[in-house]
């Protein structure tokens, strides 16, 4: 039986390409949690735990992703058989409440190290990739009309992208919405415009808000009231036309069970960080899947890395209405991947695996390495 020998984790800081303003940070680096696992027989599986602003986004934090992993999740894991992928979600799940995006870092190295052992992409193990590609969005955050118009152009042009979320909600709803109408106006018909209010806005916000919005062109607003507020979200979704999608209200299966119960999202972001792993991401898909509800591949602006492991889970989903947004190393100054994913025609391609299908590129790990004094060469399987 093969074991699992050793895990070791990395934090990477990343500059961003110009700065993501959203209604709760303006990011100038991503921050990125690198796990490596090697297992008895000499494999290895790699895997990433990324959040968004610090602590700004979400509970969890870089440092306490990183501390998560090493002091609570790594010596459970040791010595197990290295196969049992949900013997060791069951047993994380034990050891440690909350913390998703830790417990995803860890669990997708475990399916990468699966993979590679059986030759297989992780999509097989999820039943197999019925899209070879997808849909990929990008998000126009640059906090100029002027420039975001810009760069929707050029991106239209050069084919990679035709879907923008515009990142809004931190100006007043009158000001975000005539932006939108601006970027919708210049776009036109060769674009669709959506946009993330990230839990900026009050109910009162929103109604003024989703009709300006509506009126505007634009197809969908996400999460526009704060996480916990579901009568809120129930009431905007049954108001209007233009579709709401629940992205930081869903915290794996739980909460998308309760998101449908109260009827409170037309659409569900589904992330594999903030779902607390693939297999918790599978789940709330099938929970979207049977109350009839759209699905999007969200990201959590990771890098390449858990790009491809979302990409493998998502490969297997027979619809996704609204496409992806994996557009997350395109955002970073430099791709860590010596493999870099495809983007063309409007879409991201899948990697073939074996594994996630992720190849690190060891100098550009080194370079970004928040903590010299760990072998980062060690963690990109020098
Ligand atoms: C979010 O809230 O959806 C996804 C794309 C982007 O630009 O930010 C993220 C986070
Ligand atoms: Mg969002």
């Amino acid at each position: 039986m093969t074991k699992i020998d050793q895990i070791e984790t990395l934090i990477l800081d990343i500059p961003t390409i110009r700065g993501h303003v959203l209604s709760m940070a303006t990011m100038r680096t991503q921050t990125a949690v690198l796990v490596r696992v090697k297992f008895s027989d000499g494999s290895e599986g790699i895997g990433e735990g990324t959040t968004i602003g610090g602590l700004s986004y979400g509970p969890e934090s870089p440092e306490g992703i990183q501390s998560a992993i090493e002091t609570y999740i790594a010596p459970g894991l040791l010595g197990r058989n290295s196969d049992d992928v949900n013997g060791a979600i069951q047993l994380i799940d034990k050891l440690v409440k909350g913390n998703r995006i830790a417990k995803t870092a860890v669990e997708i190295a475990l399916w990468d190290g699966l993979g590679k052992r059986l030759g297989v992409p992780v999509s097989q193990l999820f039943g197999g990739a019925v899209h070879e590609r997808l849909p990929v969005a990008w998000t126009l955050a640059s906090g100029n009309s002027e420039t975001d118009i810009a760069e929707a152009q050029q991106m239209i042009e050069t084919r990679r992208h035709n879907v923008f979320k515009l990142k809004i909600g931190k100006r007043a709803v009158r000001d975000d919405v005539a932006h939108v109408a601006r970027i919708k106006e210049a776009v036109g018909d060769a674009a669709s415009v959506r946009v993330d209010i990230n839990t900026a806005w009050s109910l009162q916000d929103a109604r003024w808000g989703l009709r300006g919005l509506q009126e505007a062109g634009c197809e969908l607003v996400e999460q526009p009231v704060p996480a916990r507020y579901r009568r809120a979200m129930a009431e905007l979704t049954r108001s209007y036309e233009i579709a709401v999608m629940a992205d930081e209200a869903l915290n794996g299966p739980e909460d998308a069970l309760e998101v449908v119960t109260a009827q409170a999202a037309d659409v569900f972001a589904v992330k594999i960080g903030q779902s607390g792993g693939l297999k918790r991401a599978s789940e709330v898909i099938a929970i979207g899947q049977a109350a009839g509800l759209g699905l999007y591949g969200g990201t959590m602006l990771e890098t390449g890395l858990s790009t491809v492991a979302a990409l493998q889970l998502f490969s297997t989903v027979d619809d996704l209405a609204w496409g992806t947004e994996l557009f997350g190393p395109l955002l970073l100054t430099e791709d860590i991947l010596a493999n870099p994913i495809v983007y063309r025609d409007f879409c991201v391609e899948i990697p073939h695996g074996p594994g996630i299908g992720a190849t690190l590129d060891p100098d550009k790990i080194d370079f970004f390495r928040r903590d010299g004094r760990r072998s980062m060469k060690a963690v990109a399987g020098e």
